[in-house]
C-alpha cells in the first residue's frame, strides 16, 4: 500500500493492519484510523499549508480504502477532515492545521470511549439475573455492555457463536470468561438449535442505515431471524458514528467480500475442483428484526 513520501511507514503499517484485520471491529477501526491522521500530524514537517493538506488527503484516502463496510472508519476520518479543511479554508498556517488534526482526533477518541461507556450503562439495564444471552462475532461494545452488567452484580450466562471463517467468537468467549461470565462457544449453525433457551440476543454493528437496518458480521441476520421466530429480543449496541449519513441519500452499504482462502486454506482449494467460494463479511438485518438499538 502507499509508497508516497508523504505517508510515513507507521501509517502504511497501520493501513495494512486494518486491511489484514489485525486491527478489527468497527469501533477499533474508527479509532485506529483517527490515530493514523494524528500520526500524520505529528510526523509532518510541511512548512506550507497546502503541502500539509496534500499529505493529509493522501493519508485520509489510504486509510479510507482499507475496509469498505464499517462506516465508523469513514465517520471518524470525516469528523477530523471536516475540522482540518475548515481551518485550512480560513487560512490557518501548518502548525494550526497540525494542532487542529490532533485536537479533532483527541475529541473523536474521547467521545468514542464515552459513547461505549454510556451504551454499556444503558444496555446493562436490559440484562436480568438468570438470563441466557446470545452474541455473535466480537463486538467490543456488546462485550462492554455484558461486562458492565456483570460489574453491577448480575448473574447471567452467554452463548458465543464461533463466527466462521475468522473465529472472532473465540475472542469474545475468552474475554467474557476472563471477566467471570459463564460462556459457551457454539458453531454458527447451532444458533437456531439453542435459540428457544435464549432470553436475548446482544450484538454490535458496523453500520446502522437510515431505515434502521443494521449491518453486522455475516450470520447476524440468521440469528435475528431465529430470534424472531422464538420471540427472543434482539438488541444492537452501536455508537452514533456507526450511523451512515450516505444511506440518508439513498446510497447502499457496500458489503465487503473477503478472500476465499479465509474459507478454505490455499493448499486445499485445488482439491475442491471447479468450486467457486464466496466470502461476504457482513449481512443486513432489517429493522423489523431488531427490538432496540442501544446508542
Ligand atoms: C466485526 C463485527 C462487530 C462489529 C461491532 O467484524 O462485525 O460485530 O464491528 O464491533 P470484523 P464493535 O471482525 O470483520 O471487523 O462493537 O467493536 O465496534
Amino acid at each position: 500500500i502507499g509508497g508516497s513520501f508523504l505517508v510515513n511507514d507507521d501509517i502504511i503499517r497501520l493501513a495494512e493492519d486494518i486491511r489484514a484485520m489485525r486491527i478489527r471491529g468497527a469501533a477499533e477501526i474508527g479509532r485506529a484510523a483517527a490515530g493514523g491522521l494524528r500520526s500524520y500530524a505529528l510526523s509532518s514537517r510541511s512548512s506550507d499549508a497546502r503541502a500539509y493538506i496534500e499529505g493529509f488527503s493522501e493519508v485520509y484516502k489510504l486509510l479510507m480504502n482499507t475496509r469498505p463496510t464499517a462506516v465508523s472508519l469513514a465517520n471518524a476520518l470525516n469528523y477530523i477532515r471536516h475540522r482540518v479543511l475548515s481551518a485550512y479554508r480560513e487560512g490557518a498556517p501548518p502548525e494550526v492545521l497540525r494542532q487542529t488534526t490532533i485536537d479533532a482526533t483527541d475529541a473523536f477518541l474521547k467521545s468514542s470511549f464515552e459513547a461505549v461507556k454510556r451504551i454499556s450503562e444503558f444496555g446493562a439495564k436490559r440484562i436480568r439475573n438468570g438470563d441466557l444471552v446470545m452474541t455473535h462475532c466480537n463486538s467490543s461494545v456488546a462485550i462492554s455492555t455484558l461486562i458492565e452488567a456483570k460489574r453491577q452484580g448480575k448473574s447471567f450466562s452467554v452463548i458465543a457463536t464461533e463466527t466462521r471463517p475468522r473465529f472472532q467468537g473465540r475472542i469474545t468467549a475468552r474475554t467474557l470468561a476472563e471477566a467471570g461470565i459463564p460462556v459457551t462457544l457454539i458453531v454458527d449453525s447451532a444458533a437456531r438449535y439453542f435459540m428457544p433457551k435464549v432470553d436475548k440476543v446482544v450484538v454490535g454493528s458496523d453500520v446502522v442505515t437510515a431505515n434502521g437496518a443494521v449491518v453486522n458480521k455475516i450470520g447476524t441476520s440468521q440469528i435475528a431471524l431465529a430470534a424472531k421466530e422464538a420471540r427472543v429480543r434482539v438488541y444492537v449496541c452501536a455508537e452514533t458514528y456507526k450511523f451512515s449519513p450516505s444511506t440518508m441519500l439513498g446510497e447502499l452499504v457496500e458489503i465487503e467480500e473477503r478472500p476465499p482462502t479465509e474459507v478454505v486454506p490455499e493448499e486445499e482449494i485445488a482439491a475442491l475442483g471447479n468450486v467457486a467460494i464466496a466470502n461476504p463479511a457482513f449481512d443486513i438485518t432489517p429493522a423489523e428484526m431488531i427490538d432496540a438499538i442501544i446508542t
